[in-house]
């Protein structure tokens, strides 16, 4: 059966595939997999029906063969145990790569997510000025650590795998991707994953659609 992987209707990155949807077409792009698209506007998220696939009213979900699954790191997971090419058969390897998924939604992403917070909602705060260079700090202490782990590596364990979509996908929000540029080793490691051809064709679908929702 086709998936059905829902969306944003428009999504307000306008095409620039920071949406965790990015992550789920990205990898069904790596295996091969087609897929079908359920848009939703921001009131569709939060109806009984949606809530029933997706408990927070949000994308992205995944339909297939009678599941439905939410959460993106859980729908990646799923089409990489499905396929062979994006977890390591060997189980000691593929324990390792699926370290690095959730290394990189529980131990890089909430310091990028704070970040975003502190700038985005809490910015008129009179707390936020004080705050930030905290924040940034501890950002870049993850950020120092990641390179130094993908020195002189093309991914972060080996082949590539399911857990470099999600830390790519994770490293692409803005609050990093500003700060990235500080850092060789992953530059180097964002622009040779946005390079795949999987990736391209994942990002061009998606920003296909917001240009068409857009106008
Ligand atoms: N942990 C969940 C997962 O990984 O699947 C988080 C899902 C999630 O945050 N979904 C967001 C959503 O549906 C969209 S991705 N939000 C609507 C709502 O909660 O009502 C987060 C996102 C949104 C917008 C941008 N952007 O515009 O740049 C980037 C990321």
């Amino acid at each position: 059966m086709t998936p059905i992987i829902s969306v944003f209707a428009a999504s307000p990155d306008r095409g620039r595939g920071l949406a965790r949807d990015m992550a789920v077409r990205w990898a069904l792009a790596e295996v091969g997999q087609g897929h079908e698209l359920r848009p939703l506007s921001f009131a569709e998220l939060k109806t009984v029906e949606h809530k029933a696939r997706q408990p927070f009213g949000q994308i992205p979900t995944f339909e297939a063969d009678g599941l439905t699954l939410f959460e993106s790191g859980a729908i990646v997971l799923h089409i990489a145990e499905n396929h062979s090419s994006l977890l390591p058969a060997d189980p000691a390897a593929r324990a390792r790569a699926i370290a690095w998924m959730f290394a990189a939604v529980s131990t890089i992403e909430p310091v990028i997510v704070e970040r975003e917070v502190a700038v985005l909602l809490e910015g008129d705060k009179p707390w936020t000025a004080e705050r930030l260079p905290m924040l940034e700090a501890r950002l870049r202490q993850r950020l120092d650590d990641l390179a130094a782990w993908l020195e002189g590596k093309d991914w972060l364990e080996g082949d590539f795998s399911a857990g470099d979509i999600m830390m790519v996908c994770v490293l692409r929000r803005p609050a990093a991707a500003l700060l990235t540029g500080d850092y060789p080793a992953l530059a180097a490691y964002v622009a040779r994953a946005e390079a795949r051809p999987a990736f391209q064709t994942a990002f061009a679908e998606q920003k296909a659609r917001s240009d068409a929702a857009h106008g």
